[in-house]
């Protein structure tokens, strides 16, 4: 079976992020591929990597980025596959510089823009899984066990002062 999930990051210290996206990916049985590419520091990798990622089959890229986040809108500029950014949490900045650079894409040329850090990174590898559930039925019914498992452990760890 193809990989069908790219997931990118600027740097190795986008990694502690990251890594929870893989997390999930790896709880629904989402075959995924792992790489940094930057787009300021491996900017021709970038390119390459995005020309060639729909020939691969790819399906969707998720790209991690903090700071002047321009690596998810440069994917996208160079790709038509659905790109869904996460906006690293900067130290300068706390990730709003992240979040605005990825979400403020001008019209024409889109960005799926996710929370910063951890939940962002956790929801980007759920939106990802979302898409490709509209044609693959096997990543749906784990989408659906993955949604129901979650509503359970809500409904059974209802009292706060327990946890
Ligand atoms: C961005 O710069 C990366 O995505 C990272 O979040 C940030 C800092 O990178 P390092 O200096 O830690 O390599 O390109």
């Amino acid at each position: 079976m193809n990989t069908k999930i790219g997931i990118i990051m600027g740097s190795q210290s986008d990694w502690e992020t990251m890594r929870h996206t893989v997390k999930v990916l790896e709880q629904l049985g989402i075959d995924h591929e792992v790489k940094v590419v930057s787009a300021h520091r491996t900017p021709d990798l970038l390119f390459e990597y995005a020309e060639n990622a729909h020939s691969r089959g790819l399906q969707v890229i998720i790209a991690g980025a903090g700071g002047a986040a321009h690596l998810p809108g440069m994917t996208a500029a160079k790709t038509r596959l659905p790109v869904i950014g996460v906006p690293v949490q900067s130290k300068a900045l706390n990730g709003m510089d992240s979040l605005l650079s990825i979400a403020q894409m001008p019209g024409g040329i889109p960005v799926a823009s996710m929370a910063i850090g951890k939940a962002g990174a956790t929801n980007a590898a759920l939106f990802a899984a979302a898409i490709l559930a509209i044609e693959d039925a096997q990543v749906a019914t784990a989408l659906d066990q993955f949604r129901a498992r979650q509503t359970a452990k809500v409904l059974a760890d209802d009292d706060p002062r327990a946890g």
